[in-house]
């Protein structure tokens, strides 16, 4: 068995190889884009495995893709690569539907003209959902994307869709409410503050001052879930007699505000909100401090420019289906996923 993955760099797409090297015998190639410094510290695990092999190719360039397709014959072809975070989506609107859409049409041909049996999957978001219109929110929800990402995405479900109906491909679209971990991104809302938080911790452990994480809006809610448990929802995706589509999510939400309690109670620093907007901020309560006398007190203060043009302000998922048929069941839940965050950020304090 022969799988095509891309995205390795990043946090599913690593997740995913050393699932399947772990749970199948197939051989993996992994696609990373030609970039002038990569970033490998997500691969250290498999770089080396005989299994796994390194292949060169960019979600704009059809040519890397249709080779790697026809040289390789994969049986499956999953394709995690992005431009995957929705804050810069407004920055780089274009090369983000370049990717993100006109990228899983280039995947689709690529598939469609040399090996029309391999199994498709494309990445797709409950940020399609965006300004939602029921909760829990499941695979019939209306498509309202709120950002060029989301937009994207929604483009990339009806090309699947199309593809699907018009040449009988195995080809899905899976839902994927957010999914977090120790290989999550630093620039996404859950790392940022799991990364303040052991930041913090040291400090107050140590004595010495420290500046307050500065985030943007605090009200939005989320479904999140471990990217550990999301990868083998999607490979049961791709093992279904037909292709369907399924929501995965947790079928919990929670707020920012709560995550950021939570990562800081796992320090043993509890914090009090106080003010509203933009002059909201959450302070060290000395009360249960673990430094008798912290030499600062703001550990979270808001700052404008991490606001975005417009805002999803509540996903909650509904991924009963997926448990139901796949037998899917995650084994990560919110507190245990915001404990393994900030215990992996504090032992990466040890080695810097
Ligand atoms: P990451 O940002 O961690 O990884 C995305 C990867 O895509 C990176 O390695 C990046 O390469 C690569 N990439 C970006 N553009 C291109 C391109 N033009 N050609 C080739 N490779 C490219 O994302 P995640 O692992 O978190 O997400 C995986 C997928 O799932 C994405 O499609 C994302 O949109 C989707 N998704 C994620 C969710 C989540 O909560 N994590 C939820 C729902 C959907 P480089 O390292 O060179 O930048
Ligand atoms: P999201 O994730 O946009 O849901 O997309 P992100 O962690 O970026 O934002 C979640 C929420 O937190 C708010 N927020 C901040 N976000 C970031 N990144 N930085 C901040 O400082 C900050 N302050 C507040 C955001 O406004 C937002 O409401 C993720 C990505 O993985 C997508 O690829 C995926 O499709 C969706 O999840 C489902």
């Amino acid at each position: 068995m022969k799988i095509i993955i891309t995205g390795i760099l990043g946090q599913d797409g690593s997740n995913m190889v050393e699932y399947l090297l772990k749970n199948t015998n197939a051989k993996i190639f992994g696609m990373t884009r030609r970039t002038s410094n990569p970033n490998f510290i997500n691969c250290k695990s498999f770089l080396k495995e005989e299994r796994f092999q390194l292949v060169y190719g960019d979600l704009s360039d059809n040519v890397s893709l249709d080779n790697l397709v026809r040289d390789i014959q994969p049986d499956y072809f999953i394709n995690f690569a992005a431009q995957s975070f929705v804050g810069c989506s407004w920055d780089i609107p274009l090369q983000t539907f370049d990717s993100n859409a006109t990228g899983v049409a280039r995947c689709l041909e690529a598939v469609r003209r040399f090996q029309p049996k391999c199994r498709f999957y494309s990445a797709g978001s409950s940020e399609e959902f965006g300004d939602v219109s029921y909760s829990p929110q499941d695979i019939n929800h209306p498509l309202r994307p709120r950002s060029p990402y989301g937009a994207s995405k929604a483009a990339a479900r009806q090309l699947v869709k199309v593809y699907r109906d018009s040449y009988n491909l195995y080809a899905i679209h899976g839902i994927l409410f957010n999914h977090e971990g120790t290989k999550r991104g630093e620039e996404f809302v859950t790392r940022k503050i799991t990364k303040g938080v052991a930041r913090i911790y040291d400090c107050i452990k140590n004595a010495k001052p420290f500046n307050p994480i500065e985030l943007g809006n605090l009200d939005s809610k989320r479904d999140w879930s471990d990217s550990e448990d999301f990868v083998d929802g999607v490979w049961k995706m791709l093992n279904q007699p037909t292709p369907k589509d399924y929501v995965l999510s947790s079928n919990e939400t929670h707020s920012i505000r709560e995550f950021i309690g939570l990562a800081f109670s796992e320090v043993g620093v509890e914090g009090v909100w106080h003010g509203s907007g933009v002059s909201e901020e959450f302070s060290i309560s000395t009360k249960y401090a673990i430094s008798k006398d912290p030499l600062s007190s703001v550990l979270i203060k808001v700052n404008e420019k991490f606001y975005r043009p417009a805002e999803v302000d509540l996903l909650f998922g509904d991924s009963n289906p997926a448990r139901n048929e796949l037998n899917w069941l995650p084994k990560t839940d919110f507190h245990n996923l915001v404990r393994k965050m900030v215990a992996h950020d504090i032992s990466l304090l040890d080695k810097s």
